[in-house]
């Protein structure tokens, strides 16, 4: 970059890259007119191929030092895809303006659901040990556009907001400052009684409230760019305002209240799902979109994608296009919780624009979830995306080497959610390996195809929620002995022996009333339901004649049978490509490959043998059949499964 007082005159030749602002180097207003530079906005950037002094030179320009590091590290991504840079005229300014990543670390440094190893901050040796990686971790966020970081567990710990750990949270902000990145801390509703010694943390009383006016003065003052809070509250044992009678709009405004005249913010989760409900599906639009106008103009309220819990596919939460008053941030998971964990590779991009995509006819067609969260349907200026990071202290950051895609993607699609899914996994090979042709091609062909394939080998046809209890590790679909049915996955398939599903429609819990008319309409009726949400939608007959003109069973066993197939030709195709690998990366793929086919085999073998004891139907004979027993799947357990 630039400075002031580098003679730009003197060192000027064909081909010079000049990265600058027009503060830093006025004559950029001569080269790049008013308007471009308005429409980079605060954050973007321009590249252009520009005449200068007779000599063709680039020109990274935006009106912020942070425009200028963004638009660098996309000219370094086009060198690194090599795309031809003679003659560039790129504007680029991002989507959505909070761009975060959310990680669920403890102070323990155990990170709940991760697969990638311990936390990456040590909280122990902060503030004074900055391990290196701190600051690789900022400049690889920023490369991709990530802004916010909220740094621990939403089932939060009080701790992180005492005086002790405020010093280290700062340090950490120190380090991501010149990366453009903000810091963002969980809060813990009970913090004033757990530090603060009050009986209370009633959102509605003056000493609570003045408790965190006063804590927000203090993190200010250890890091003034703080950017606010991310609540989790009344959700899974977590504390919140409903301990004291209150709703969810009193808890976030009192926050809202504490961190305003710094100009923070509250995302506020919807991930909250109360026993009264019929149906788990309903539940955060109950207790939410009543609240809809309550809340005050800094808060966000952070939706999950999906109405149940980051399944390998769900319909997109109806919350999406319910709520006009209060700008929605949408939370995507990256770390694979229900994705075949640290094992399985699986690129989370086509999920994304999945949902992103997905119109909710809020206000007629066109009203798409994006929309809905750039704010651009009902008129709202704050917006954003987060990412629940797959990050841990393991060498290649994720764990499984093809995990640092979807945090790749993430980054992405929250700068510009028009690219597609094949555009990012592009640019991540190439970044990531090498810009070989075939290697790319079949890179892109595995990455591309991997999601459908995860949903096929576990929950094909809108089956969801059938996996392991606790650690979510491997299919149970068995399984009915948690106290809440709805934390039970035989809640979710209804298997009988009529058929199999859960019928959300009129005749079930009506769940489809959540969304637009028309996507009810479409849903509702079993023959125009996308039969990728069948049974999230209906319960169906074993007999049901399927688009294919198979039988549902016959089709189950199909999806689970090719599933495997699929997963194999993955495997095949990795194999292939060992010469354009390192042997260390190359190994590292295809020893968890061999995992993940065995473990496609053991969901489809598990699920489908004990759908069969409601079937009574047989697996076709084509098939090769099951080597073990529905006893023996029965018998497996896993006490020391990661991530729990
Ligand atoms: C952080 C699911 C996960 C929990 C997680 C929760 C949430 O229930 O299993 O580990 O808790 O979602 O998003 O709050």
């Amino acid at each position: 970059m630039l400075g002031k007082n580098i003679p730009v005159k003197n060192s000027l030749q064909n081909g010079v890259i000049l990265a600058a602002t027009a503060t830093q180097l006025p004559v950029i207003t001569q080269l790049i007119s008013k308007e471009s530079l308005a429409a980079a906005g605060t954050e973007g950037f321009i590249i252009r191929s520009v005449n200068y002094q007779g000599k063709k030179i680039i020109l990274i320009t935006a009106n912020s030092d942070i425009g200028i590091l963004y638009g660098s590290f996309h000219f370094l991504r086009l060198l690194q895809t090599q795309q031809p840079v003679s003659k560039l005229e790129i504007i680029s300014s991002p989507s959505l303006q909070l761009r975060l990543l959310n990680h669920w670390d403890n102070l323990d440094r155990y990170v709940e659901r991760g697969y990638a190893g311990m936390s990456i901050w040590n909280w122990h040796t902060l503030p004074d040990y900055i391990d290196l990686r701190y600051k690789d971790y900022a400049r690889a966020n920023a490369s991709i556009g990530i802004n916010g970081v909220s740094l621990t567990n939403v089932n939060a710990n009080a701790m992180v907001l005492t005086k002790a750990y405020l010093a280290k949270c700062a340090a950490l902000a120190n380090i991501f400052r010149p990366y453009g990145i903000k810091v963002y801390l969980t809060a813990r509703f009970s913090a004033p009684i757990e530090i603060g010694n009050l009986k209370t943390a009633d959102p509605l009383n003056d000493t609570v409230r003045q408790w965190w006016n006063n804590k927000a003065k203090e993190i200010y003052e250890a890091i003034p760019d703080f950017g606010g809070f991310l609540v989790k509250a009344n959700s899974e044992g977590q504390p919140g305002p409903q301990n004291y009678g209150r709703d969810h709009a009193d808890g976030a405004n009192m926050l809202a209240d504490a961190v305003a005249p710094y100009k923070g913010i509250v995302m506020w989760r919807a991930f909250v799902y109360s026993q009264q409900s019929t149906d788990r599906f309903k539940q955060a639009y109950e207790e939410f979109k009543p609240l809809d106008g309550k809340f005050r103009k800094n808060v966000l309220v952070q939706v999950k994608n999906g109405p149940i819990d980051f399944q390998p596919r769900e319909p997109f939460s109806p919350l999406f296009g319910a709520m006009d008053q209060i700008p929605l941030m949408m939370e995507f998971q990256l770390t694979q919780e229900y994705l075949g964990q640290g094992t399985h590779l699986v690129y989370e991009a086509p999920l994304f624009k999945e949902v992103l995509e997905a119109d909710t006819y809020a206000k007629g067609k066109g009203s798409t979830v994006a929309k809905v969260i750039d704010g651009s349907l009902y008129g709202h200026s704050l917006n954003g995306m987060a990412g629940v990071s797959n990050i841990g202290n393991n060498r290649n950051w994720t764990g499984h080497l093809f995990g640092q895609a979807n945090w790749y993607a993430l980054g992405r699609l929250a700068w510009n959610y028009n690219l597609n899914s094949e555009q990012i996994a592009d640019e991540w090979i190439r970044q990531t390996f090498t810009n070989e042709r075939s290697f790319v091609t079949t890179i892109k062909k595995i990455m591309l195809s991997s999601h459908e394939t995860m949903v096929n080998y576990m929950t094909p046809l809108g089956l969801h929620h059938i996996m392991g209890n606790g650690h979510h590790y491997g299919p149970a679909p068995w399984s009915d002995n948690l106290p809440r049915p709805d934390w039970n996955p035989v809640y979710y398939h209804q298997a009988d022996s009529f058929g199999i599903g859960f019928d959300r429609t009129v005749r079930g819990t009506n769940a489809l009333a959540q969304f637009a008319p028309e996507i009810r309409k479409q849903y509702e009726d079993i023959n125009t339901c996308d039969e990728k949400y069948l049974l999230w939608f209906h319960h169906v007959s074993w007999k049901h004649k399927m688009k294919s003109g198979l039988t549902l069973w016959e089709e189950l066993c199909a999806k689970y049978y090719k599933a495997v197939d699929d997963i194999k030709a993955i495997q095949q195709q990795w194999n292939s490509l060992k010469n354009y690998v390192d042997a260390e990366r190359f190994q590292h793929v295809q020893q968890l490959l061999t995992i993940q086919v065995k473990e496609a085999i053991w969901w489809r073998n598990a699920c489908l043998l004990y759908f069969q004891t409601f079937s009574k139907m047989s697996i076709p004979d084509k098939y090769e059949q099951p080597d073990k027993s529905l006893k023996y799947y029965k018998s497996l357990r896993f006490p020391y499964a990661p991530g729990n």
